[in-house]
């Protein structure tokens, strides 16, 4: 839509929506405003792009709004420490007292004490120099990033299993193809609009939808088959589902013999949860089951597909490896429309962990306790390996200590709203305001940023370049329509000039296709190499699939990998390993107290903790704030009608917001989506009880206790 006093002009910039991870392919189109919105730019299809071939959400056509000057931040902020509050400041002012304060902490108390916080929504390049920043300038182990929150329990899942990680270890349109899709916990109705017209043509070429969800979705209305557990329950779930596929005399057993190991195991524990006992733990009908394994095992072929509703628990990974160990015991991994695989969740929440914001990871989804990977970064930064530090804390457990003794005292956080989407947030948001210094990079004033000593305003998607991967694994280039307002740097130049500031000078540059050229060099030889992958190969090519190495001397050009292990797993002996897993209850199980359940998640409009699509006037206006989502028979039990205001508290805290009086829930749990802060604010509710191999905590769990608000707080 063009607005009066709009022109339209220049020649249309490919690029990608800024959001989630299925990075659809979009053209823009800029438009020049007469009035106080400044330059912009409107979105236009871009048929050919083959993930989303052309559809977009609203999330991604309505993205341009945010790019408005009179909704982002064009100054840096600095806290004035006579009246307390934030007021603009010049570039210079701004980054020297960042770099004084992450200095000070380092040069009182050790160098973790500098801290690092970063976003699965930063492209490639600047995850990348993000960690060397940490590294190399400050000297401390103490970075991580909100991926550990997204899909770190598949990703420790799948490395446990196969030897490595790629949400989908296929394109998303082989989903199209498969026989039996299992989709666990996972939306993308809501969550990755365009991803389902696959399950549609899946479903047209005569293959079966199985979706697991406590509650009946849009996703789930179109499914062959819902199963919906309690939450907290599906590790019990899987592990009956291949009880039967044993008792069945299911499984393959030429598949486990030729390309397994750990089967004996998995079996036996399997056998430990027999289907009446599962039924009990889950709600989920027998009989509903076996018809599951029968859908299943009938199908030529079969993929399961896990998202947050499966892995954001305390035992987020034991349940994605039950859900690998059915797809194993069933042969439907390594082969053609058959496998296991993750929807991942941020737009860049692949490449994120892969290039170095992640506390145990070095480029190329390199470990960094491996000496040899020490050796081959540090070579490439041009420092010694015994100074690049160890591991450093997971996200919830940095954000735990903020300003304790032995915790980070100051921190850079880049791309990130703790404040509305780290569970336990007021506990969070006190360890925030206990910092002697906070800098926050965001386009816009978010929660998190408003409690910064220093907010450095940066430059948007549209504005600027860079790689991003998407679920599959895909790097696709992020290209620039419009250059960014005045008073707006990149976070690559506040990178380059914070480096600057802390004594060095080299090796920060500020044009992305520079960083990505040093990221080739750091990835070469790693799991996740991209040495082969060019900012105009991927221009060509609609994107290519890492690993991508480099080729060498007389080799041909890598075509790099959209289909991993159909040969062999990446294991050192080529076989995948079952996991050893038996069910457990959640953190927090429902008693007379606190007597149900809660479960959180997202809904069609708004993105995260919404910073930028509560700005957004029509994803505003198209969901306006909070809800409770309550069965009917719950809701008359409480004697609370349909939007009236309910109160849900539970161990940390309270929240209230107005009742959906809804049979698509289960009527022993309560949903809440997370975007909003204040009182509605899901996050003061949740557990942070987190997985002891992921670190990721119980968003999709916790026991709670519901009762009409009182008249006064309407
Ligand atoms: N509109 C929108 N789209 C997004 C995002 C967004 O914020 N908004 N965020 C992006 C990101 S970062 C992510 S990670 C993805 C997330 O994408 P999804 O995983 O699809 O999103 P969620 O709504 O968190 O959770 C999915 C489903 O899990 C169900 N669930 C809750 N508890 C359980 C449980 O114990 N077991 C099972 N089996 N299911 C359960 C919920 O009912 C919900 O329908 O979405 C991406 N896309
Ligand atoms: N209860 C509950 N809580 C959850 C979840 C849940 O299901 N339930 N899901 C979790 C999941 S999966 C995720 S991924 C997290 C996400 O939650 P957050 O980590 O809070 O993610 P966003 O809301 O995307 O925050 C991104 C911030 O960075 C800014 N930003 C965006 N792009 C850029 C950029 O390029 N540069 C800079 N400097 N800033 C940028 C945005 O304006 C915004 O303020 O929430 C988690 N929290
Ligand atoms: S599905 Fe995701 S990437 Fe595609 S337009 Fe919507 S938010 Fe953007
Ligand atoms: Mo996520």
């Amino acid at each position: 839509m063009t607005l009066p006093g709009m022109t339209s002009a220049a020649r249309p910039t490919d690029t990608h929506c800024p959001y989630c991870a299925l990075q659809c392919g979009m053209r823009l189109r800029r438009i020049v405003s007469a009035g106080p919105d400044g330059p912009g730019v409107e979105v236009d299809e871009r048929p050919d792009f083959p993930v989303n071939r052309g559809a977009l959400c609203g999330k991604g056509r309505s993205a341009p709004a945010v790019l408005s000057r009179r909704l982002r931040l064009t100054a840096p902020l600095v806290r004035d420490p006579r009246t307390g509050r934030l007021r603009e400041a010049g570039w210079d002012e701004a980054l020297d007292r960042a770099a004084r304060g992450l200095a000070d902490a380092a040069t009182r108390h050790g160098p973790d004490t500098a801290g690092v916080f970063g976003g699965g929504g930063l492209t490639n390049e600047k995850a990348y120099l993000l960690g060397k920043f940490a590294r190399v300038v400050l000297g401390t182990a103490n970075i991580d990033y909100n991926g550990r929150f997204c899909m770190s329990s598949a990703a420790a899942a799948q490395r446990a299993a196969f030897g490595l990680d790629r949400g989908l270890p296929f394109p998303l349109a082989d989903v199209a193809r498969t026989g039996c899709l299992v989709l666990v916990g996972g939306n993308p109705a809501d969550t990755m609009p365009p991803a389902v017209r696959y399950l549609r043509e899946q479903q047209a070429a005569g293959g079966r939808l199985i979706v697991v969800d406590p509650r009946r979705t849009r996703t789930a209305e179109m499914a062959d088959l819902h199963l919906r557990p309690a939450p907290g329950t599906d590790l019990a779930l899987a592990l009956a589902l291949l009880h039967l596929v044993v008792a069945d005399g299911r499984v393959d057993d030429d598949f486990v013999a030729a390309r397994t190991t750990g089967w004996e195991q998995a079996r036996a524990a399997a056998m430990a949860h027999w289907p009446e006992r599962a039924e009990r733990i889950t709600g989920v009908p027998v009989s509903a089951m076996r018809r599951a394994v029968e859908l299943f095992c009938a199908a030529p072929s079969g993929m399961v597909l896990t998202a947050r509703g499966g892995e954001q628990h305390s035992k987020g990974v034991d349940t994605v490896g039950a859900w690998i160990n059915f797809c194993l015991a069933t042969g439907r991994a390594g082969r053609p429309h058959s496998g296991y695989g993750c929807l991942t969740g941020q737009g860049n929440g692949q490449g994120g962990r892969e290039h170095g914001q992640k506390a145990d990871q070095l480029p190329g989804y390199r470990s960094i306790i491996d000496p040899a990977a020490r050796a081959h970064v540090a070579g490439v930064w041009g420092v010694d390996p015994d100074a690049l530090p160890g591991p450093g804390r997971s996200a919830y457990e940095l954000l735990d200590t903020l300003g304790t003794d032995g915790g980070v005292r100051a921190l850079l956080l880049m791309g990130s709203n703790p404040v509305v989407s780290a569970p336990h947030a007021s506990h969070i948001t006190e360890r925030l305001r206990a910092l002697d210094c906070l800098v926050v990079c965001d386009l816009v004033l978010s929660e998190t940023a408003a409690l910064a000593d220093v907010v450095l305003p940066t430059a948007q998607w549209a504005e600027e370049e860079g790689t991003m991967t998407n679920l599959e694994g895909r790097v696709i280039l992020r290209q620039a329509a419009l250059d960014p307002p005045d008073g707006v740097r990149t976070d690559l130049a506040v990178l380059h000039g914070l480096a600057g500031r802390l004594g060095v000078d080299k090796g920060f540059p500020t044009a992305a296709e520079e960083v990505f050229e040093e990221l080739r060099e750091a990835s070469a030889g790693g799991q996740a190499d991209y040495s082969g992958i060019t900012y105009a190969r991927i221009r060509a090519e609609d994107g290519v699939f890492w690993p991508c190495p480099r080729p060498g001397h007389r080799e041909p050009r890598h075509p790099g990998t959209p289909r991993l292990f159909l040969d062999r797993f990446a294991t050192p002996d080529g076989r995948a390993r079952f996991a050893d897993v038996s069910h457990r209850p959640a953190a927090e199980e429902p008693d007379a107290d606190y007597p149900l359940r809660l479960t959180t998640g997202r809904v069609l409009a708004h993105y995260q903790s919404g910073a930028q699509t509560r700005r957004t006037p029509e994803l505003d206006r198209a969901a306006p704030g909070p809800f409770v989502e309550l069965h009917p028979r719950l809701a008359a039990r409480l004697g609370v009608a349909d939007g009236d205001p309910v109160t849900v508290t539970s161990r940390r805290g309270r929240a209230t917001a107005p009742a959906l009086v809804t049979d698509r829930i289960r009527p022993d749990t309560v949903f809440m989506p997370f975007h909003w802060p204040g009182p509605g604010r899901a996050n003061t509710l949740t557990n942070p009880a987190l997985d002891p191999v992921s670190r990721m905590p119980e968003f999709k769990v916790c026991a709670v206790r519901v009762e009409a608000a009182g008249e006064g707080t309407r």
